[in-house]
């Protein structure tokens, strides 16, 4: 088929302002670690090494933690929602004013499409915060039970695949409810959490009630085990969720755990099959695949299996893949050598184990870190591929023949995050709602976010909510549920 050559469009990024090297925000300022070593953080599209950070011990996080103890028993713990809600509005003006520097960072350190940092992660973030400083004065009114109150410290840790949208889905309710932050990004995106220290500090948010402390698993472990910690709430894999699970059994923490996910996007033969074409590429595509809730695995009706197998190739040799930056790009770098290796570990599987390998053939940079969008088809459901998390540009396509097939089908993983349903029929798409065990059900569309939905998982994806109204409720004590 014939292709429209685009002519680069890189987006500038000098922009972005970076340092050599980053210390840890903690109270309100950049300080140096204490015991910790560092690491250094790399743009995954050329391996270039972008900046260093530190990676933080115990001891850092013991003061992060009782920076913010010191916070939440002082003025921020006796702010009124009002005035909470003023410091979050304010922190959502500036990272709408400071957009653009946010999605070139977050494209430089993750690898991800600069149309999608800048159309989806930035906005998102912003609109996180100005949902929840909204909030911050009306939770008495929100119908999470009587006198709502803040738990006190939150350690938060997020994972590299959306790092700033993570975080504004961490610290935006946590401070509408009036409770104070440890946040840890991860290992390999930690400088879009480091800039937020920078907005932090333009806000003029009292010292100590953001602080954000980088660094691996270890760091993410020591601030699961502070004592002094009152909650946390975690995104990332099912097997750190229930290690973290594990480690506070039998304290007082709360905690939400945000965990892994094997979607179901369940075609039916009544569908708008180009629609349904687009929300596929949209499912499993967007964002490298790197996307808990990606729709990962196709079920379509036998009948018009071939039909949209055929469309949807078709579609895919026109995915652009390559410079994250140029804002053609449809599909980005994967973001780590690592996750690399995972991908390739689990797509030689699925042909191991019998499946039929297609990718769109397109021409990979020589430096960094990519994979060809990936489809395959003959998938059972015992493969590897159609059970476990690949977090990779590749997708599993399986059949049904009756909507009860395709419900096993969907809900035969250990996860239940998301699903999606194409038919043009409301009452089957009500049916499927009602029998997918998944926490969001999309319909005649896919990967649609907002912040006053609530989101999260059952089974292996989690428990918790996070985003509406339902997502508040984690962040406070009433006088109902302890
Ligand atoms: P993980 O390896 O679980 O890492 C998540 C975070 O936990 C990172 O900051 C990580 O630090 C830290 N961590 C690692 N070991 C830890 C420990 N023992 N104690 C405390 N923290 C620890 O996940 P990932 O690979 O970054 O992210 C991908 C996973 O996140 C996928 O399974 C995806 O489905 C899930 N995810 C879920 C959601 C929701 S909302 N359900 C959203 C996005 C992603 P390091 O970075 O240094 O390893």
């Amino acid at each position: 088929m014939a292709k429209f050559e685009y002519a680069p469009a890189p987006e500038s990024r000098a922009v972005v302002d970076l340092a050599p090297s980053y210390g840890l925000f903690i109270n309100g300022e950049f300080t140096e670690s204490q015991g910790g070593s560092a690491f250094k953080t790399v743009n995954p599209a050329t391996e270039e090494v972008l900046s260093e950070v530190t990676d933080a011990s115990a001891a850092d996080v013991d003061r992060a933690v009782a920076a913010a103890r010191r916070a939440y028993n002082g003025a921020w713990g006796r702010m009124s929602g009002a005035d909470r809600g003023k410091y979050l509005f304010r922190i959502a003006r500036i990272l709408q004013e400071r957009a653009r520097e946010f999605a070139v960072l977050e494209t430089l350190d993750n690898g991800k499409p600069i149309k999608e940092s800048r159309d989806v992660d930035v906005p998102l973030a912003a609109a996180h915060f100005f949902y929840h400083a909204g909030w911050a004065d009306k939770l008495e009114y929100a119908g999470l039970g009587t006198n709502p109150r803040a738990h006190g410290v939150v350690g938060q840790v997020i994972p590299w695949n959306f790092p700033l949208l993570m975080l504004a889905w961490k610290i935006a309710p946590a401070l509408a409810t009036g409770n104070t932050v440890v946040l840890k990004p991860a290992e390999t995106t930690p400088l879009t959490a480091l800039l937020f220290a920078d907005v932090v500090q333009q806000a003029d948010l009292p010292p100590g009630v953001v602080n954000i402390v980088t660094g691996a698993g270890a760091t993410g472990q020591a601030i699961v085990d502070h004592p002094d910690i009152d909650k946390l709430a975690f995104t990332g894999s099912t097997g750190v969720g229930k290690m973290i699970a594990r480690s506070i059994a039998g304290t007082r923490k709360k905690a939400t755990l945000e965990l892994g996910g094997k979607a179901a996007n369940i075609i039916f033969e009544d569908a708008a099959i180009d629609q349904a074409v687009e929300g596929i590429v949209n499912g499993i595509f967007f964002n490298q695949g790197h996307v808990c809730c990606a729709g990962s695995r196709l079920l379509v009706q036998e009948n018009i299996a071939a039909d949209v197998e055929r469309r949807l190739k078709r579609r895919l040799e026109t995915l652009r893949v390559g410079d994250p930056l140029d804002k053609n790009t449809d599909v980005g770098a994967i973001n780590s050598k690592a996750q690399l290796s995972r991908i390739t570990e689990l797509t030689d599987a699925g042909e191991a184990e019998g499946a039929e390998r297609w990718d769109n053939g397109c021409e990979l940079p020589a430096k960094g870190f990519w994979f060809r969008p990936t489809v395959f088809t003959g998938v059972s459901q015992t493969h590897r591929i159609a059970q476990e998390e690949i977090f990779g540009p590749v997708l599993s396509v399986l059949t049904f023949r009756t909507p009860q097939e395709a419900v096993a089908k969907a809900n035969n993983t250990p996860y239940g995050l998301s699903a999606g349903v194409w038919t043009e029929k409301g009452s089957r798409i009500l049916w499927m709602a009602d029998q997918l065990r998944a926490g969001v059900v999309w319909a005649n569309t896919f990967n649609k976010f907002d912040p006053t939905s609530p989101f999260g998982g059952y089974k292996e994806s989690g428990y918790g909510r996070e985003g509406g109204r339902h997502g508040l409720s984690a962040y406070v004590t009433t006088e109902s549920n302890g």
